[in-house]
């Protein structure tokens, strides 16, 4: 049975996600970035939407730059706010973890997955797979997203970046050959510009050429070990398993609020929910956690954090409910604004199994 491997790679992703939150921002040029400061203008575009890259502006740009390239065409500029894409990952790397047999995680906005158990290796199944992974993003995040489905997973990742942006490319089996062949071999993973040079004086320039190149030739250049890959990676033969992320290292939650509100009781109450599923999650997980941090985001869209880190690692239900609100109090006071989104996050997570019986102890007796 081929194995049936995505790649999933949100769209221009930080960028979406200031469009989902002000609708109004979708048709202009939008740009994030990370000032340092140093100026008003210093610093680099984070991304850009897809109506600012038709003029020019990437990831990397000096933001002076950028803005020169967008002059005339009202661009928006945003300043990045990590916290918020962070929390949207995690829930959308939760969601997708739920609907496939193997999830890796490889960035903030994307993951390797495996479907072969659940679709039985037919790639017919695989694309309807593929189809509600995309449609659950739409409904819970509205954010889109691109797939590649292949037998291995620079297939899969070679198909995501060519459905870009909103894409799907289903690869089966018997296409993967003419799939690849055309393609550049600097765009296989693994292969950057030394190795291309490389290729490039052995006369190869295509993965087609790569796929028929003489392994032998390949070994005594490149290695035993990336010969043998730089091969199976030309005939979407690499064998790379999909292996599930690592261990989580904290657990987040975030809502917008009814209305906006400064009350601390009001936000509380509408985490409850929230505090239900973290809890869960720890359970779940085996996990308890050191610290937890209230999420402002006020009306301006900034957020605004509160900690508290415990001595020891908890995980009580009865905990957060008294914490949670108590932060938010906390946070309310000293900011004196109303929230327009709430949550919190629990981090520092320690496996419960690991703990000592003393902190156990010294727990209880506090
Ligand atoms: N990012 C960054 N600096 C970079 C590249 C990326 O801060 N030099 C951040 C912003 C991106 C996110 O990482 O939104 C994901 O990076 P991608 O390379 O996947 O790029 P995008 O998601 O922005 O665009 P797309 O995937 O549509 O090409
Ligand atoms: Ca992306
Ligand atoms: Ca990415």
């Amino acid at each position: 049975m081929p194995r049936v491997i995505g790649h999933l790679d949100l769209d221009y992703f930080y960028a979406q996600v200031e469009e989902v939150e002000r609708p109004s921002l979708k048709g202009r040029p939008v740009i994030v970035c990370v000032f340092s400061g140093r100026t008003e203008d210093s610093g680099v575009v984070s991304t850009a939407n897809y109506e600012a890259r038709a003029f020019g502006v990437h990831s990397g740009m000096p933001i002076a730059q950028a803005k020169k390239k967008l002059e005339g065409r009202n661009p928006e500029v945003i300043r990045m706010d990590h916290e918020k894409y962070e929390v949207i990952s995690g829930r959308i790397m939760d969601d997708l973890g739920r609907m496939v047999d193997a999830l890796e995680p490889t960035g903030i906005d994307e993951a390797f997955f495996d479907i072969t158990d659940s679709t039985g290796g037919d790639f017919g199944r695989a694309r309807r797979s593929a189809e509600s992974i995309k449609q659950a993003i739409m409904t819970n995040e509205h954010l889109t997203c691109s797939i590649g489905i292949g037998r291995s997973k620079v297939v899969a990742k070679l198909g995501s970046d060519m459905a870009k942006p909103g894409g799907l490319t289903i690869v089966s089996p018997e296409a993967t050959g003419s799939f690849l062949a055309p393609m550049d071999a600097s765009r296989l993973y693994g292969v950057g510009p030394k190795t291309t040079s490389a290729l490039g004086e052995m006369g190869i320039r295509t993965v087609g050429e790569l796929a028929m190149s003489n392994p032998l030739e390949l070994e005594r250049r490149f290695g035993r070990k990336f010969g043998g890959y730089l091969l199976a990676a030309a005939t979407g033969s690499d064998a790379d398993p999909v292996v599930a992320g690592l261990e989580p290292t904290q657990f987040s939650r975030i809502v917008t609020l009814r209305r906006d509100t400064r009350d601390a009781k009001e936000v509380a109450e509408q985490l409850s929910e929230g505090m239900q599923y973290i809890h869960g999650k720890l359970s779940q997980s085996g996990k308890s956690f050191r610290t937890i941090t209230a999420i402002g985001i006020l009306t301006d869209l900034s957020t605004r954090t509160k900690s508290k880190t415990f001595e020891t690692a908890v995980s009580d239900l009865s905990l957060i409910r008294e914490t949670v609100p108590a932060l938010f109090e906390e946070l309310s006071k000293t900011i004196g604004r109303e929230f327009r989104r709430a949550g919190f996050r629990v981090s520092g997570l320690e496996n419960v199994e690991d703990q000592t019986s003393l902190s156990e102890f010294l727990r209880q007796a506090r």
